[in-house]
């Protein structure tokens, strides 16, 4: 089995880790398989050629031999339905994994978004600064109702799943914005899942192609 995956020439972030690639890079970390990076050019995923992979021109794709994955939802899925390692043996297990992975992209990162966008897109606009507390409290609101549920369990299920990885992935996302470090629960819960190995071999992965050289 051959696996390619997609990824930004040089990420904006600079090597933090929070484009998405990132997160299929976790997941196939975490299940001990191995895979190509092809580095896309902002250029080239607008280009037909690309679109055809993956139709809104962006990153991450996944090629496995003569199958083609885009958004990571499913890839990831994909890669745990596959492999041992991202969602429990029994059914229940699996389906309460797999409803915390639609749980951190439906419910948990739109707000994030709207974070990036008020702060990026919009920062111009005379009402931007009007907006930003609307958008940071509906921020603050879901990482309360999903703090309140964690509590004082190490992962949201009874081990390490494919909703845990997607979960931390998006709230690592808040983390320039200072908002994650507020929420004392939630930061200890991305710091124990970026302190598995698996997490750190992609993060140094995608940071050898987009940490700034002296930075
Ligand atoms: N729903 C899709 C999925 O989950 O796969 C969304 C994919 C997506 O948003 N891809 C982004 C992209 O290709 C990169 S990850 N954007 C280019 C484009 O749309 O033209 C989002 C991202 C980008 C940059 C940072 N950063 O620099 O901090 C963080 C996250």
């Amino acid at each position: 089995m051959t696996i390619t995956i997609t990824a930004f020439e040089r990420s904006p972030d600079g090597g933090k880790g929070l484009a998405r690639d990132t997160r299929v890079r976790w997941a196939l970390e975490e299940v001990g398989q191995s895979y190509d990076v092809q580095f896309v050019s902002f250029a080239g995923l607008k280009e037909p050629a690309y679109r055809a992979v993956q139709p809104f021109g962006q990153i991450p794709a996944y090629l496995e031999d003569d199958l083609v994955l885009f958004e990571t939802g499913s890839i990831i899925l994909h890669i745990a339905e596959r492999h041992e390692g991202l969602l429990p043996r029994d059914a229940h297990g699996r389906a309460r994994a797999i409803t915390w992975m639609f749980a951190a992209i439906g419910t948990v990162e739109p707000p994030i978004l709207d974070l990036v966008t008020v702060r990026l897109v919009e920062g111009k606009e005379a009402w931007a600064a009007e907006r930003l507390p609307l958008v940071e409290a509906r921020i603050h609101a879901r990482l309360a109702e999903l703090s309140t549920y964690l509590g004082d369990k190490e992962w949201l299920e009874d081990q390490f799943t494919a909703g845990d990885l997607m979960m931390v992935h998006v709230l690592q996302r808040l983390k320039p914005s200072g908002l994650l470090a507020r929420n004392e629960t939630l930061a200890a819960y991305v710091a124990r899942a970026e302190a598995r190995p698996a997490y750190q071999r992609a993060f140094a992965a995608q940071l050898a192609i987009n940490g700034l050289t002296g930075a």
